[in-house]
């Protein structure tokens, strides 16, 4: 089915579960026949593990492989009451692991002899030159990573060689072998037996606490799981819920914490409160969309030390005021990314490019902000729905920023092309490379032959899931009590997408501050249920002129009118235009 809003957007109905299944989940829960739909597709026989809160536990964090050495020592930084050198990375991943490893580390280590770099975009991910000579000048005697470290052998060794002692906790692909640190956590080792390998960083962070506090029979630090849940969700690693996955626990134990006015964080609190967040409802969406992206915008288009800062402090005045900074960091970030997103645009049709037929997006900015490429690129890819690399060009050295679209594998892009560039990481959806400026035209070249000869392999667009056919009379209170149940919704767990055939729209009108919304209230057979169609303003004439056409939503709650509202909006064509 074919989007009448969104150009080349498909969706597609999944098959509906066996009656008998769906029959016993509707007997034994006297759930809506739309729920158990749900729990029936998304749990099959097993159904009951996904609202049973108390189905997923913690494993004990020594089934990491070198967990043991880790915690060895630090019991001897403890006991030697050594000063340690904690290195975060600068997404929200890293700067929640380095204050999980901050706020644990700090109550058993005498004053100030904690310390954290985090390090910034400019220098890439993992560990730098610049913060191995800080470590050596500054006389610390050992590092811990969080988020990276897995690939530095090199910067371990040197750091070795000073007689530093580095513990590795990462959650990355180790490439070429582990480094030479004490220990080397992490769930992606070849030799590592862990039952959850989709941990984030702050994830293994939060374990090697977990262990350390164990052995000095110290309650287990739950406090510190809002942080946890943070980085978890902004670095978009599974939500599943196939038992052995504790980042769906560390979710929802997070949230109830936070919904208590507790946790960690006042910081984190605090910026809630800046962003109209009620932490009573909190969800993931809150989390992805609102509060992630400000912690993000510190290394954007600011110091994303501030960002960290606000996530450990304990003085209200001063998460009050760090706040602000992001706030601000994050307006000066919008309009970057409007403007580049813009031009971008404008040099596509300009150039008389059509990406569609192309099959790919290669643009080159003069020194465009390289905080902003990646979303560039990703907007692009979002929009042609093809792979788009942006590049901003410096004067002997350009950096790039890929996204794929259409299971187009970037990252192996990348490796073809690996003899022509600086530097280059990532993984198959996202990645970055550096590449002297002069080479940039036979990049361009190698690209369009790469993108090409591959025209045939890269999939037609997959239509996006739609979880079920419902009707509107089933869209009510009980309905959204029990997606709540089935929440968090991340990734391996998507929000629920629903079809409500033969709708009509009434009371239409257009809403927020530019006027850039719709909202109104959709019929079928006689019911009605308000909507908000978000950035959805300029398309008020399709929706007045469509009858009887099928509506596309999630489940929301307006709080102001404390109803139950679709949103998620889109409409669809029954049968793909000719
Ligand atoms: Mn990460």
């Amino acid at each position: 089915m074919r989007s009448v809003l969104r150009e080349g957007r498909e969706w597609g109905v999944a098959a509906s579960p066996g009656s008998p299944l769906l029959e016993s989940i509707r007997t034994e829960l006297g759930c809506s026949n739309t729920f158990a739909t749900l729990l029936a597709q998304r749990g099959g026989a097993s159904w009951q593990a996904l609202i049973d809160p108390d189905a997923q536990s913690f494993h004990s964090p020594f089934l990491l492989r070198d967990m043991e050495e880790a915690v060895a020592r630090l019991l001897l930084a403890i006991e030697r009451g050594e000063r340690v050198f904690i290195h975060g990375d600068f997404d929200v991943d890293g700067l929640t692991g380095a204050s999980v490893l901050y706020r644990g580390l700090r109550p058993l280590l005498p004053e100030n002899s904690v310390k954290v770099e985090v390090s910034e975009r400019a220098h890439g991910h993992g560990m730098s030159a610049a913060f191995v000579l800080r470590a050596i000048d500054e006389a610390f005697t050992l590092v811990v990573t969080v988020d990276c470290g897995i690939s530095n052998h090199e910067e371990i060794a040197r750091l070795a060689a000073a007689g530093i002692d580095t513990v590795v906790t990462d959650h990355h692909l180790p490439i070429g072998g582990l480094p030479d640190g004490v220990a080397v956590v992490d769930p992606h080792r070849d030799d590592d037996r862990y039952p959850n390998r989709d941990l984030a960083g702050v994830g293994v962070a939060y374990k090697l606490i977990c262990a350390l506090y164990e052995r000095l029979e110290r309650p287990a630090p739950t406090d510190l799981l809002d942080l946890v849940a943070l980085g978890t969700i902004a670095d978009l690693v599974p939500l599943s819920n196939d038992g052995e996955s504790e980042n769906r626990a560390f979710v929802r134990e997070a949230f109830d914490l936070l919904r208590r006015g507790a946790g960690s964080s006042l910081g984190l609190r605090t910026l809630m409160s800046r962003l109209s967040v009620n932490p009573k409802k909190i969800s993931t969406s809150d989390i992805g969309y609102l509060i992630g992206p400000k912690l993000n915008a510190a290394n954007r288009a600011g110091d994303p030390k501030v960002a960290f800062l606000l996530l450990v402090t304990e003085d209200r005045d001063q998460a009050e005021y760090l706040g602000e900074i992001l706030l601000d960091y994050n307006r000066d970030r919008e309009i970057a990314q409007n403007d580049l997103l813009s031009q971008a645009v404008e040099m596509i049709r300009d150039g008389g490019r059509a990406p569609r037929e192309d099959g790919f997006v290669f643009l080159v900015g003069e020194y465009w902000n390289e905080g902003i490429l990646g979303l560039v690129a990703s907007s692009l890819a979002d929009r042609y729905r093809v792979p788009a690399i942006v590049l901003s060009k410096g004067d002997r050295v350009s950096r790039g920023s890929c996204r794929s679209a259409g299971g187009f594998d970037v990252s192996a892009c990348l490796d073809a092309h690996a003899d022509l560039l600086l530097r280059y990481g990532g993984h198959r959806m996202a990645a970055g490379f550096s590449v002297a400026t002069d080479v940039l035209p036979r990049l361009e070249e190698r690209v369009e032959q790469y993108v090409a000869d591959r025209r045939s392999e890269i999939k037609p667009l997959e239509p996006e899931r739609i979880d079920t056919e419902s009707s509107l009379v089933e869209i009510d209170d009980r309905l959204h009590r029990e997606l709540g149940s089935l929440a968090p919704y991340g990734p391996g767990n998507p929000r629920p997408i629903f079809l409500l055939r033969d709708c009509t729209f009434e009371r239409l009108t257009l809403v927020g501050n530019r006027k850039q919304h719709l909202k109104g209230s959709v019929a079928q057979n006689g019911a009605t249920l308000p909507f908000i169609a978000f950035r959805m303003g300029r398309h008020l004439e399709t929706f007045e002129e469509s009858q009887n056409v099928s509506l596309v939503c999630q489940v929301g709650f307006d709080d102001w009118q404390g109803k139950v509202q679709a949103q998620g909006i889109d409409l669809v064509a029954e049968f793909p235009a000719a």
